[in-house]
């Protein structure tokens, strides 16, 4: 998925913390502490979110590849306390302990839980879900700000609006450029749902209390645009090269993400092929398209235009009751284990989509143009025709 850059993340929902390294980054990329404070407190947000997100500061620890707020181009890593790691030490001690905490033997359905178990021949559901959860994404948020810095430098925004929750639908944002998302933003930072639709985000927010108090959870849809985009990131020249399939496959790493898609997605298999594309009109302007049905993307590259991805995630299966299931030491029905869990983290899943499409960006950018310091990236960008 990604060519120039590597990202791992470790650690335990529970542990100490969460671990990441991000390789790749050039050197001379300008960082502060605030960066990372503020997207970690943008994913904690939303309506609907669990109690894990009021007890959680996110304070990210550096451990290496910044120094004096400027990446050095060694590799970036970090570490992020988990808030409660005390209470659990026990549970997750990696030695043996005196009084071992009790095994939990009810998979919860649509989680990872039962075939994270046979899979690696564990007994524990504990052991598949600490490292399952959506807590990881957190590590990829904070890891994303290095790769958001970069683009930031050679003039590309992102930012995200959720269009669905429950079947609350919200009209599609129209964000054809940076001055347009960057007004969008500063009315969706302030929607509970991070919604630019008052109306709907009303809706929406009491689709989620409704939830909450049946006991049920949400899921929904958000839309990622990236604005400023060079033209030509990705490759047409080869299959696991086309930027939408990188892109797609980034986005669907997202934990409950269920379908990907790009411009007007899905509707454009029913839309007539002299109405589906985006036209050129030219006029004494030069050339220039009226409409961005593609989302930015064809033939798996970036053409100038934003790039419009919209993700739709299920439901959480952690729902507040449990669902149905069975105890894997008895083999009798019995409910699905009761975890704390969020009614709706769709506002959250849009701040990792963000994430996710800095960290294929910035690697599209890397390995198209090039370069070793932010100065040499710049210039090669410089030196190309690579605007609309
Ligand atoms: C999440 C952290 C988790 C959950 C949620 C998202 O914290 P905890 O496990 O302590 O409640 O709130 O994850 C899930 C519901 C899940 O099933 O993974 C987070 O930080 O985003």
């Amino acid at each position: 998925m990604l060519s120039r850059l590597r990202l791992l993340t470790a650690g335990e929902s529970h542990g100490t913390g969460l671990t990441g390294i991000l390789d790749g980054i050039p050197a001379g990329i300008p960082l502060s502490e605030d960066d990372f404070a503020l997207q970690l407190r943008r994913r904690r947000g939303g309506h609907g979110r669990s109690p894990r997100q009021q007890l959680e500061r996110d304070v990210v620890h550096v451990q290496g590849g910044v120094r004096y707020g400027r990446t050095t181009g060694a590799p970036v890593t970090l570490f992020l306390p988990n808030a409660e790691a005390a209470r659990w030490t026990d549970t997750l001690s990696p030695w043996p302990v005196e009084q071992p905490v009790a095994r939990r033997t009810v998979p919860r359905p649509g989680h990872a839980d039962k075939a994270g178990l046979i899979k690696h021949d564990l007994d524990d559901v504990r052991d598949v879900l600490e490292r399952a959860s959506a807590r990881e994404t957190a590590m990829r948020v904070a890891l994303s700000v290095v790769c958001r810095a970069l683009l930031s430098a050679v003039g590309v925004e992102v930012g995200s609006a959720v269009v669905q929750v429950g079947d609350v639908r919200a009209p599609a944002p129209a964000l054809a450029d940076g001055a347009a998302l960057r007004a969008a933003l500063a009315r969706i930072e302030a929607s509970p749902v991070r919604c630019l639709d008052d109306d709907a985000g009303a809706r929406m927010v009491t689709a989620i209390d409704d939830a909450a108090r049946a006991g049920d959870t949400l899921g929904g849809a958000f839309v990622v645009v990236a604005t400023g985009v060079p033209i030509g990131l990705g490759s047409y020249t080869q299959w696991d090269r086309r930027l939408s399939a990188r892109l797609g496959g980034a986005m669907l790493s997202i934990h409950s993400a269920k379908s990907v898609s790009f411009g007007d997605g899905a509707a454009l298999a029913m839309t007539p092929g002299t109405r589906a594309h985006d036209a050129f009109v030219v006029d004494d302007a030069g050339a220039r398209r009226a409409s961005n049905h593609a989302g930015g993307l064809e033939g798996g590259m970036t053409n100038g235009a934003p790039v419009v991805v919209e993700v739709a995630l299920k439901p959480l299966s952690t729902v507040p009751g449990g669902l149905p299931s069975v105890d894997i030491d008895t083999g009798a029905a019995a409910r699905g284990l009761i975890e704390r869990s969020d009614v709706c983290a769709v506002p959250a899943g849009a701040i990792v989509g963000e994430a996710m499409v800095c960290l294929v960006l910035a690697d599209a950018l890397l390995e198209s143009v090039g370069g070793d310091s932010l100065a040499q990236v710049q210039a090669h960008l410089a030196a190309g025709q690579r605007r609309p």
